[in-house]
């Protein structure tokens, strides 16, 4: 079992490590970003995933020196390599409970030197449930110093359709489910049609996660979907393997 102490000692220990997972261009399958995700080498337990510990760090409050170290090492490996591409940086709701979102955002992009159009925060549905109107400003001034904003997981929580409209959302993340319905399921395709339409109707870009065959793939490509994500076209890798990636990708 994990303990608080456990994952204080494991980000003292710089025990924590990212990978990234390349998201692509529908057409041509280049790779346009990649998403970073945490785990944890324990020294004990070997490679440990975020669902085993996130939900402790978010309830201890280390979720916030964690959270930290995510954004300014997503930020510093993507500047430093030499392919010109985005990265996408999974934010918890407590991050925003904090009050230094905005400030860890903008130190992290000093920092590295990466240019704020290439990071994109991903957002549940569920942090904005918690207290929309102290979360709106906190996104509108992220998203004034040129960071981009998805929200993640689309389709799963509650009222999806009136956030859209009011926050200041970039990008809908279309949750894997709906992906793996669309081609088991009677009406599934239907689901995915109607957010690609809603994305372009309010002028947002549309992604779709958990794409795993090549089936699904084609029904996205011919239904207009610009941008994937998935284990069929790329797992998440650490920085040494997307370098590599990056090099042999078109
Ligand atoms: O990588 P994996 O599929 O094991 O991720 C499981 C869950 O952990 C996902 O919901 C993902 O969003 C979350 N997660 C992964 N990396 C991060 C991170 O850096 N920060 C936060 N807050 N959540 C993450
Ligand atoms: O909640 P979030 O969307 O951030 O979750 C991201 C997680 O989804 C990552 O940890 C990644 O390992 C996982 N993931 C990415 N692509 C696929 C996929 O094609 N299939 C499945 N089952 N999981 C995936
Ligand atoms: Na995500
Ligand atoms: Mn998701």
């Amino acid at each position: 079992r994990i303990r608080i102490d456990d994952i204080r000692r494991g980000i003292a220990n710089q025990e924590f490590v990212l990978e990234y997972q390349p998201r692509f261009d529908t057409h041509d399958r280049r790779v346009l970003s990649v998403e970073a995700l945490v785990r944890w080498l324990h020294p004990e337990k070997g490679l440990v995933g975020p669902g085993e510990f996130i939900d402790l760090a978010e309830r201890s409050g280390l979720i916030i020196p964690l959270g930290e170290w995510i954004l300014n090492t997503a930020c510093r490996t993507i500047a430093a390599q030499p392919h010109d591409i985005g990265v996408s940086v999974n934010i918890s709701p407590v991050q925003f409970r904090g009050g230094t979102l905005l400030d860890t955002v903008e130190k992290a992009l000093a920092r590295s030197g990466l240019a704020a159009e290439r990071l994109e925060l991903e957002i549940t549905e569920s942090v904005l449930l918690d207290n929309p109107d102290e979360i709106r400003p906190i996104l509108q001034r992220i998203k004034s110093l040129g960071v981009r904003l998805a929200i993640d997981d689309f389709g799963t929580g509650h009222s999806s359709l009136s956030y859209l409209r009011s926050f200041p959302f970039d990008v809908i993340k279309i949750d894997r489910q709906f992906i793996s319905d669309m081609v088991v399921q009677d009406g599934g395709r239907a689901i995915v049609h109607a957010i690609l339409s809603l994305g372009k109707a309010l002028g947002l870009g549309v992604i779709a996660e958990g794409v795993e065959t090549e089936q699904q793939f084609e029904m996205l490509a011919s239904d207009e979907c610009k941008e994937v994500q998935g284990f069929l076209l790329a797992r998440p890798m650490p920085a040494p393997d997307l370098g590599k990636f990056l090099d042999r990708s078109p």
